[in-house]
């Protein structure tokens, strides 16, 4: 019985991986989660003000929206690679959600709280290499590795682009 529900729902087009969210203006849909590329607009900002800039957007259109995050989506496919090469076309380097200011070492997401590995192999091969001085994520584009952005640590202060993602 709840095998042929499936079926029929999977047949009707209403389980999780077909469904769609519905993105604020200004944003791209990848794989089902809606990003905003600041870069859209050339608005620039340090890792502080780019997630209080995102925040902004949430309250302005009644949800809830902060910097990206790695890892964390509910669709059907993983948006991260996609999003990575996203941010590689654009060619701007971003901020995303996450900083180890708080304890060296320990990536925890700003919105879900969850720790980035600092054995994700979404880190550039080298990163995070810069000790307690540099504290912030960013999506960043190697001149050996052009396809797609990598992760690496920056300096929070730094003024560049960033992508907000809206959280379900
Ligand atoms: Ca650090």
């Amino acid at each position: 019985m709840c095998r042929q529900l499936l079926l029929l729902l999977a047949t009707l087009g209403l389980t999780q991986c077909s469904s769609r969210s519905s993105c604020p203006p200004l944003f791209t849909e990848i794989e089902g989660v809606c990003y905003f590329f600041s870069s859209t607009i050339g608005a620039k900002a340090n890792w502080y003000n780019a997630q209080a800039a995102c925040q902004k957007l949430g309250t302005e259109h009644g949800v809830r929206i902060g910097l990206a995050e790695i890892g964390r989506y509910s669709g059907c496919a993983s948006p991260d690679v996609e999003l990575m090469k996203t941010v590689s076309d654009m060619r701007q380097p971003v901020w995303l959600g996450t900083s180890d200011s708080a304890s060296e070492g320990t990536w925890v997401w700003q919105h879900s709280r969850q720790i980035l590995s600092i054995h994700s192999n979404m880190w550039y091969y080298t990163e995070p290499d810069s000790g307690p001085t540099v504290n912030c994520l960013t999506g960043w584009i190697y001149a050996p590795y052009r396809n797609r952005a990598y992760l690496a640590d920056l300096q929070c202060t730094h003024v560049q682009h960033y992508v907000c993602q809206k959280f379900t």
